[in-house]
């Protein structure tokens, strides 16, 4: 059913605390993969991660570190998902995620139910806005 895609973006919004790294920059390899916590907000296709941060950690779903800048915005448009090969990582529940610009990120939780959520979001996400 065509609804506006707004409408469709709206629905999907989501926010969290998760582990990541970003493992190539626009086609580059990153030599020190370096993990970090940090709060998540997926909204309107795309999907922001603030910087590092322990009120990150800390804060939880309550809310968003308010003097936290954004570290990394991907795009969700044209972006891939998967769950991470285990060469990737050593951790549990990754999920690789590779944007239309050539770079690539790990997403991780140690909650599978938790993961499962974002996996989803994200990948509805990714799929509505290719589907435009
Ligand atoms: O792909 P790598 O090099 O095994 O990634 C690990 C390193 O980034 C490591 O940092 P140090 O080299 O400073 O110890 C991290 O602590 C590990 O978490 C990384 O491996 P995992 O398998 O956890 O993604």
């Amino acid at each position: 059913q065509a609804s506006p895609p707004e409408e469709k973006i709206k629905t999907l919004d989501k926010a969290g605390v998760l582990h990541r790294t970003k493992t190539v920059d626009k086609g580059k390899r990153v030599r020190k993969k370096h993990w970090s916590t940090s709060w998540t907000v997926l909204e309107g296709g795309i999907l922001t991660f603030f910087k590092d941060s322990r009120t990150s950690a800390a804060v939880g779903l309550r809310q968003p570190p308010k003097l936290s800048t954004p570290e990394y915005t991907v795009e969700l448009k044209g972006a891939s998902l998967a769950w991470a090969p285990k060469d990737k990582s050593s951790k549990k529940n990754v999920l690789e995620l590779r944007s239309q610009d050539g770079s690539e990120y790990l997403i991780q939780h140690d909650s599978e139910a938790i993961i499962s959520t974002w996996h989803k979001a994200i990948a509805q996400g990714i799929q509505e806005l290719s589907a435009g």
